[in-house]
């Protein structure tokens, strides 16, 4: 009996020796001192022994048990501390390699344009207003004196959603809106920026969807020359102080009188050059005198209010700023167009 533990002992520290992993060490464990283990089967078979033999192969027997307890727990840690580190070392992170490059976007070449735009109006104490792309019949049309049957309501240059309902061709229909709103009880002084539609053809310079901002200022003695001074302020400050104004008389239905202005080309000042198309200026917007039926359809008296609007397109704006060609550029969303315009001023404008 002592030769089978002294065997028992051996054979197992030596399997604890070799074991590589926890679970091969539960399994040693279970197989020598487990209810039916090795050890714990020759301890049973004890009581065969004689008195004298009891004690001594017992102290024999709880010394075998001890050692390779104790060597289990021994190698229990020393396996514990090694999946430690090798985990530790699986996770490590390198804090000092370079991060992985992030993509980032940025604004429209359209939205900083008409940002821009928005700001300097807004120095000049014009309120931002926004509102429907889908619009009445009389407030895209009828509100600003383009009656039933003028030629500018034709099918054919209008999305028609239903006889009353289009989508909107300009963004006057949201100043109609507010001064409709205030009833001649107030004074109006605001841009509105947004989208509008027409029934085009695209190609390089037409595209059924566009960019538009109209400005309106509203009050009583409000005159031309209040007209011609902000938009002289705002050419200079879109397109540089060195930038001179020009007014030609025009016509547009809600104005009276009709103005469009021109800036001096700034490629060739003045000598002329293909931007300027040889005059050495280039048309920017439309502006004029608010008509008289426009006001008085929206609830001000045209003997006691009398205001200006302007209207322009970012679209074109930009194109003249940066040499665009093509005005579907805008709306392709080409991202390696988009991109070159991700920090853009300046220009050639
Ligand atoms: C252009 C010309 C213009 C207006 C827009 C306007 C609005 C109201 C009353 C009177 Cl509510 N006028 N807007 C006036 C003149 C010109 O736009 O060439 N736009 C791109």
């Amino acid at each position: 009996m002592k030769d089978e533990l002294n065997s028992i002992q051996v054979e197992t520290l030596e399997k604890i020796q070799n074991a590589y992993t926890s679970k091969e060490l539960q399994d040693i464990k279970v197989a020598v001192l487990g209810k039916k283990g090795s050890l714990t089967s020759v301890l049973r078979g004890m009581g065969k022994l004689s008195k004298e033999e009891r004690p001594v192969v017992g102290e024999l027997a709880n010394k075998v048990r001890e050692t390779i307890s104790a060597e289990i727990d021994q190698k229990s840690n020393v396996l514990e501390e090694q999946a430690m580190e090798e985990q530790l070392k699986k996770e490590a992170i390198d804090v000092t390699l370079p991060g992985r490059p992030v993509q980032f976007g940025g604004p429209h070449l359209l939205t900083s344009i008409i940002e821009e735009i928005e700001d300097l109006f807004i120095g000049m104490g014009f309120e931002i207003k926004e509102g429907p792309e889908v619009e009445t019949d009389y407030y895209n049309f009828e509100a600003l004196n383009l009656p039933k049957n003028h030629p500018a309501r034709d099918m054919q240059d209008t999305f028609y959603i239903t006889n009353e309902l289009l989508l909107r061709t300009h963004t006057s229909p949201v100043q109609a809106r507010t001064m409709n709103q205030y009833k001649g009880t107030q004074a109006v002084k605001m841009i509105c920026p947004g989208k509008v539609y027409r029934r085009d053809t695209d190609d390089a310079t037409h595209s059924h969807q566009f960019t538009q901002i109209e400005g309106l200022y509203v009050d009583k003695d409000v005159r031309m020359s209040d007209l011609k001074g902000i938009l002289d302020k705002f050419a200079k400050k879109m397109f540089g102080q060195d930038r001179k104004i020009r007014l030609r008389p025009s016509f547009f239905p809600f104005t009276e009188p009709s103005v469009e202005m021109d800036i001096s080309c700034k490629v060739c000042n003045g000598a002329g050059c293909s931007v300027c198309k040889k005059t050495g200026w280039i048309e920017i917007l439309g502006a004029g005198m608010v008509h008289p039926r426009v006001l008085k359809m929206a609830g001000y008296d045209p003997e006691v209010y009398t205001g200006f609007a302007f209207g322009m397109g970012p679209d074109r704006i930009a194109m003249l700023k940066y040499g665009i060609d093509d005005i579907r550029q805008f709306y392709t969303n080409d991202k390696r167009f988009l991109r070159q315009y991700h920090h853009a001023k300046g220009g050639i404008l």
